[in-house]
């Protein structure tokens, strides 16, 4: 699972970078990225492990990208920084919101032009290829459709300032689109990072940006970077008193990840076993015959069934054979959608 960060000068990416991957982000230009991977966190992991007492533990991955700013009027170069987020599962737009001064007007000016730049960015490929297109040629098709028709299609909707995520084309015409990783077709979130002074008290004034967002279709969250940051120098005891005492929030990061799952469309399944418990990543409404080719591809070519209980009610019960007592452990076939917090055991016939 990889998110990618883009923003504006200053809204705060590095220090949410930072603050997510526990790393120190480097000094940025167009050409360089910070990257980092970090587990997930998992609750329902630490528990099948401390009930398990595997040998190995294993989390999901999740990979973080940030990048250099995006200035205005600076195309050349905020192509080049957003070309880092090209293969990404989510992106999230990060907004300035704990600059003094920094009011509604200003955060919703801040988004919109985020994602002026994203379409900015997909509109120059569009015109490059039509541009390349005017040459004398053989007439390519897409999917059987003549390829300047779809890149005037493409155009038209990138000039009327929306998303290509939301121009219809068929499944195969996308699917030879590919290759073009247009910026507009990802899923993304909004992050507003508020600063240390909001966190006392309800932050107010965002019901702008949230509209804003909404009209896009894209959530909303409220990130306290630079205060979780500190926070989490301080001994862990110490921390959660300060934090209690002050009614800080401290699950930012957990909040932040569970959004970019939920916005790229991943859940995750679990296996577990005393050799192992591991938590896997897969796109939401997955058969479990896809789950068990995440794992390996045998086990995915020579699928015979999974045995499947979800970890709340595994936990609950203890373990397998009171769950298999209870009548708790499912038999399913290959075409069952495995559910987020899934754990899963899968026969093969290999
Ligand atoms: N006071 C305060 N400073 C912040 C906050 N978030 C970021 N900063 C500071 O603002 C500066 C720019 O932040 P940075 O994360 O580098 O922004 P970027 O340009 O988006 O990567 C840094 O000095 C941060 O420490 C915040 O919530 N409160
Ligand atoms: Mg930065």
């Amino acid at each position: 699972m990889q998110v990618g960060f883009l923003g504006a000068e200053a809204s705060g990416k590095t220090t949410l970078f930072e603050l997510l991957s526990n790393t120190q982000g480097a000094f940025l230009s167009p050409d360089k990225a910070n990257t980092a991977a970090v587990d997930v966190p998992d609750e329902r992991v630490d528990k099948l492990s401390a009930l398990y007492k595997p040998k190995k533990t294993i989390y999901a991955k999740i990979t973080f990208v940030d990048i250099n700013r995006l200035s205005p009027g600076d195309r050349d170069n905020n192509n080049k920084s957003l070309n880092h987020l090209k293969l990404m599962d989510a992106l999230a737009i990060v907004i300035n919101g704990y600059t003094p001064g920094q009011d509604e007007k200003a955060m919703t000016n801040e988004l919109d032009f985020c994602l002026s730049e994203l379409i900015l960015s997909d509109l120059d490929q569009v015109e490059r290829k039509l541009e390349r297109l005017k040459k004398p040629q053989k007439a390519n098709t897409l999917a059987g459709v003549p390829e300047k028709e779809v890149f005037e299609k493409l155009s038209a909707t990138l000039e009327e300032n929306t998303f290509l995520s939301a121009l219809e084309l068929t499944p195969d015409i996308w699917k030879e689109l590919n290759s073009y990783s247009f910026l507009t077709r990802q899923p993304m979130f909004v992050v507003v990072n508020l600063s240390e002074e909001a966190s006392a008290s309800q932050p107010t004034g965002l019901q702008a940006l949230e509209a804003a967002a909404a009209k896009r279709g894209l959530p909303v969250v409220r990130m306290y970077a630079k205060l979780e940051k500190d926070l989490q120098e301080l001994p862990t005891d110490e921390r959660e008193v300060f934090a209690q005492e002050y009614n800080l929030p401290l699950d930012g990061k957990n909040t932040f990840v569970k959004q970019a799952y939920a916005t790229a469309g991943l859940i995750s399944f679990l296996t577990v076993g005393e050799d192992e418990v591991r938590a896997w990543t897969l796109k939401a409404g997955s058969p479990v015959r896809e789950a068990a080719g995440v794992i390996h591809n045998d086990l995915m070519d020579h699928f015979v069934r999974a045995e499947v209980i979800h970890c709340d009610r595994l936990l609950e019960c203890g373990s397998e054979q009171e769950a298999t007592k209870r009548g708790w452990m499912r038999s399913e076939k290959k075409e069952y959608p495995v559910q987020d917090g899934d754990v899963l055991h899968i026969l093969s016939s290999k």
